[in-house]
């Protein structure tokens, strides 16, 4: 019974996520999925402050409870739409068409939604975005890829966040890519340190990239 519950509930969020899908092609949509504390919130701040001059962007913050990082992400002086899932593990298409009611989403070029700290819920869920970013901290360590691959098999691209860590850690980074293109051999990997910016222009000038195939796309 539980089986056929949950395939009920994921065929229903599919068709929920298309139509997400269809309110949002005029824009990049980026789901951004890791353990709580990977980094997300702060890779975002980063980001909107590096490109908010170039691009029109917005962000929809999933949290079980809090506003915290709503807030954090409202300073950065961009549209922000918190989603409380209330104890859910993950955002659904539903909580994001909701969210899409309540922000100027046409005028965007770019959408972040950061899901629930979480490296497996959320990976089963389509939202109607773009593409999934996965964020993989080095302080998490290197077995996560293979301990939960569904996230780095639904994803397009992968974040290593702290690389400044690791020089004090056993996190091993050509490794742990190996292991991760094990899983997906075409997934992109940008390491980063969110804190430091090293390596994060690789992460703008791709996400430079998308948001014009995405225009150039939704022009034809
Ligand atoms: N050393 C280091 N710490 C980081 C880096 N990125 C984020 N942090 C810290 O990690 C903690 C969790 O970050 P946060 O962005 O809230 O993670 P989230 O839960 O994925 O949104 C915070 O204390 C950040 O300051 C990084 O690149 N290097
Ligand atoms: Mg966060």
């Amino acid at each position: 019974m539980k089986v056929v519950m949950a395939q009920k509930i994921l065929r229903a969020n599919q068709q929920v996520a298309r139509e997400n899908r269809e309110r949002l092609a005029s824009l990049t949509t980026i789901n951004l999925i890791s353990s709580p504390g990977a980094g997300k919130t702060t890779l975002l701040e980063k980001t909107i402050a590096a490109l908010k001059n170039d691009f029109q962007m917005g962000v929809i913050e999933g949290d079980i409870y809090t506003t915290r990082d709503a807030e954090r992400i409202a300073g950065q002086g961009v549209e922000v739409v918190q989603v409380n899932t209330s104890g859910l593990c993950h955002l659904d298409a539903n909580m994001v068409s909701r969210a899409l009611n309540e922000i100027d989403y046409e005028q965007l070029d770019l959408l972040f939604i950061e899901n629930v700290g979480n490296l497996v819920c959320p990976a089963e869920f389509d939202l109607g975005e773009d593409y999934k970013v996965a964020v993989l901290s080095v302080a998490e360590g290197g077995d996560k890829p293979a301990k939960y691959p569904l996230v780095f098999q639904e994803a397009q691209v992968v974040v290593i966040n702290k690389c400044d860590l690791l020089a004090l850690s056993d996190f091993d980074l050509d490794t742990v890519t190996a292991e991760i293109k094990k899983i997906k051999p075409e997934l992109k990997i940008f390491p980063v340190s969110a804190k430091t910016g090293e390596g994060l222009e690789a992460w703008y000038a791709w996400l430079r990239q998308v948001i014009r195939e995405k225009k150039e796309s939704a022009m034809r």
